[in-house]
């Protein structure tokens, strides 16, 4: 009963999307209400502001074309107006109201005028046509105060006309903090004056494509080199981005990184590291002064460009192998009397923090900088996943969530099979969406710690700009409403069709964004009341045409149109597929349903499943749900030692036909097929001592590294009886099995 229930949730779903919503906003706002009527923009149209909101105002004239009157005038059709709002602290928050005579955004604080100006500008980007928008009255404000989105230029660089069209597009999203990884071992980006060799030499490498860099000796060149490939940027350009990022509501964090990722540093300035030569280790030497004589001086001109309050210093991924046998590393340690080279990493994060403390600044750091003891006042980004945040938060530090799994926009976003290279993962858009920035695990009076979540990207394999965006875009739309909207307000499928407008703005913007995908993701309910499985389909497609077939066959532009779910009573091969006029768009997906003779029966367990996998436990065999395409899902289950040996119940002494059981093989984590499979077929489950067992031999080679699955099949025709067992002895390692299946 609950899982037809759930299937009319989803239905209703479906339908509930109005269709006639006009104004498509994200971030989702706090309150947004459509009303009849529209604002033409003409060309007598003006724009004015209340004097402290002349150049908010000013940024809006330059990107819609619409003027801007005179200092003093206040008479625009389109005007920004102080308030005092609910709460004076406030400043983010802005109303904005569209009517047929005016445009009136209401604002306490800069960054709230802001806010409305972008979300005017994207009402009209998104509409079709831009100078005609619909009446609407919205008031709203970010749920966090952090919202970012993060840049490798170091992996490779990126032309600072890239940057700008980044933070354009950032605050078009009302992200409000651009953190700037400016430095790593691929290359150093930012001039800096009383070291001249990083940007004469350690911005510069050997190859242009990082990977193939990374797989080379990694050596730098010197600027003007002609196989030299990198760049950096003058401090006068990233001041100039500083200020560009400023007057859009953006804070630029920028990333010095330390000990580690300083291969380039070390490069160029020997004397830094343990060995004191070049290309010899990534860390800096924590028993040198020097070293914090370099980092400060760096830093202190670092500060002088970057007004912002923090300022990230890295931290991840040191290796601390070389401060092990360095004698000036262990003085160090001996001298501050330092347990092991985790406390001399701390060490080094203390002495950096204090130093960027007595400067007015605080210090940011990957979760690393919890190795050996956090730095007092430290902010933690925390990017192995949740732990980093939730331990710093614990301890009543300020972090910005940023795990892996949720937020690195270096990850897939579709089939690995169908996508352009990257570094691994797998982060479709409905993932990103679906990220709260506040851990379940974290006690509610620390909560306040979580400042918000950022993305990161990392640039390895995004040799060009093109291929950043398309990295970035939609995901960013995504995140952008998990960091400002609401926690109530969030709701996927209505995202998904104000998300349908956006597309329009980034074509007009020319971003290289990813396109939706065509694959089908089915997802099966067994209804066992009604004996009978339903298959639906999701799509990244808005209100996509699906068709399929029941017998296995390709879809074409005549088979059975999908509109609701699909009831299945019991065998089928649904295959099915989205079409474009009579056009199969990407691959077919097939859904093997079998409403068995077993599903929902009694299973006896002769030897108990593994404690790590147990999947949905006694019921997981009969269920009718198949595993997919990992064994960490919850349908398959684990055994060890004896591997499974089960007795299955039907009820009743039944006439058979056959019986399969699957099972999975991948031999990196140790999962193998069994050596072989026995089924015997009885009315009393006493006699399976003495009748003898159908036997089906295992005929894949352990040597088969690669996942490969396999049906193990029996015919039972002229076998009747109420129980079945069926044994799989293991062959080494774990054993897999998701489904018995029985006609
Ligand atoms: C880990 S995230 C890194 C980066 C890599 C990234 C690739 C972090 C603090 N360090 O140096 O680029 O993985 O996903």
């Amino acid at each position: 009963m609950k899982r037809i229930g759930l299937m009319a949730l989803l239905a209703a779903g479906m339908t509930a999307q109005a269709q006639t919503q006009r104004v498509n906003v994200i971030p989702a706002p706090v309150l947004l209400q459509e009303a009849a009527g529209q604002f033409t923009i003409t060309s007598q149209t003006v724009i004015s502001a209340d004097p402290v909101f002349r150049d908010a105002a000013a940024l809006l004239s330059e990107q819609s074309g619409i003027p801007l009157q005179g200092k003093g005038a206040q008479t625009g059709n389109i005007r920004i107006l102080k308030e005092i709002l609910r709460k004076q602290a406030d400043s983010a928050a802005y109303r904005l109201i569209i009517d047929p005579q005016s445009v009136k955004i209401y604002a306490s604080g800069r960054a709230g005028a802001l806010h409305g100006i972008y979300t005017l500008l994207q009402i009209m980007g998104t509409q079709p046509n831009q100078r005609v928008l619909p009446a609407v009255a919205i008031s709203d404000e970010p749920r966090f105060t952090y919202r970012g989105l993060h840049l490798d230029v170091s992996r490779h660089f990126f032309p600072l006309e890239f940057v700008y069209k980044y933070i354009d597009l950032m605050a078009m999203y009302k992200m409000n903090v651009f953190h700037w990884h400016i430095t790593d071992g691929a290359g150093w980006r930012l001039e800096i004056k009383k070291y001249p060799a990083l940007t004469q030499q350690a911005a510069w490498r050997t190859h242009a494509n990082y990977m193939e860099w990374w797989k080379s000796p990694r050596h730098y060149l010197e600027e003007g080199n002609p196989n030299a490939y990198g760049g950096y940027y003058t401090q006068d350009e990233a001041r100039k981005v500083v200020a560009y990022a400023a007057r859009r509501g953006i804070t630029v964090i920028p990333e010095i990184e330390m000990p580690g990722h300083s291969e380039e540093v070390l490069a160029v300035y020997p004397h830094l590291s343990c060995a004191g030569e070049p290309y010899k280790q990534s860390e800096f030497c924590l028993g040198n002064d020097s070293t914090f004589t370099f980092l400060e001086d760096v830093l202190r001109e670092v500060m002088a460009i970057f007004p912002s309050k923090y300022i990230h210093i890295g931290g991840d991924e040191a290796d601390k192998s070389a401060w092990k046998k360095c004698p000036k590393c262990q003085r160090r340690m001996q001298h501050e009397h330092l347990a092991n080279e985790e406390a001399l990493q701390s060490y080094a994060v203390k002495r950096t923090e204090k130093f960027l403390i007595a400067n007015g600044r605080k210090l940011m750091g990957w979760d690393e900088i919890l190795e050996g003891g956090l730095a007092p006042e430290a902010t933690v980004m925390s990017w192995r996943g949740e732990k980093g945040g939730i331990t710093a938060a614990s301890e009543g530090h300020d972090v910005v969530m940023t795990p892996g799994g949720y937020c690195y926009f270096d990850s897939y976003q579709s089939d690995p099979s169908t996508e352009p290279l990257t570094i691994g993962g797998y982060l479709p858009l409905s993932k990103v969406y679906s990220y709260e920035p506040v851990p379940a695990e974290l006690p509610a009076d620390k909560a306040h710690h979580v400042l918000g979540a950022q993305a990161n990207v990392w640039a390895e394999y995004m040799p060009a700009t093109y291929q950043v965006e398309y990295m970035v875009f939609p995901r960013m739309l995504a995140l952008s409403e998990v960091v400002w909207s609401q926690k109530d307000k969030r709701n996927w499928n209505d995202f998904k069709t104000r998300l349908q407008a956006h597309y329009r703005l980034l074509q007009r913007k020319q971003v290289n964004y990813y396109r939706p995908s065509v694959q089908l993701e089915p997802k099966t309910v067994i209804d066992t009341v009604r004996r009978l499985t339903i298959v639906s389909f999701e799509t990244e497609q808005y209100q996509p045409v699906i068709r399929y077939t029941l017998n296995g066959t390709r879809p074409n532009a005549t088979s059975a149109l999908y509109t609701t779910p699909v009831e299945v009573p019991g065998t089928a091969q649904l295959t099915a597929a989205v079409f474009r006029d009579t056009m199969l768009m990407g691959r077919p997906v097939t859904v093997p349903v079998h409403y068995h003779k077993a599903i929902g029966k009694t299973v006896t367990y002769n030897t108990p499943w593994s404690g790590s996998y147990p999947a949905q436990k006694a019921a997981t065999l009969v269920n009718g749900y198949r595993g997919s395409l990992t064994y960490g899902d919850g349908q398959w289950q684990g055994f060890l030692g004896k591997g499974v040996d089960v007795t299955i119940d039907l009820g009743t002494s039944q006439s058979l036909e056959s019986l399969s059981i699957g099972f999975m093989q991948i031999t990196g984590p140790g999962v193998y097929m069994p050596t072989e499979v026995k089924v015997q077929v009885a009315d009393d489950p006493k006699a399976f001592e003495n009748i003898p067992a159908i036997t089906v031999a295992n005929d894949v080679p352990p040597a088969h590294e690669k996942l490969i699955f396999k049906d193990f099949t029996f015919d039972l025709r002229g076998q009747k009886g109420r129980y079945i067992r069926v044994k799989a002895p293991v062959q080494k390692g774990f054993l897999f099995t998701d489904e018995i299946i029985v006609y």
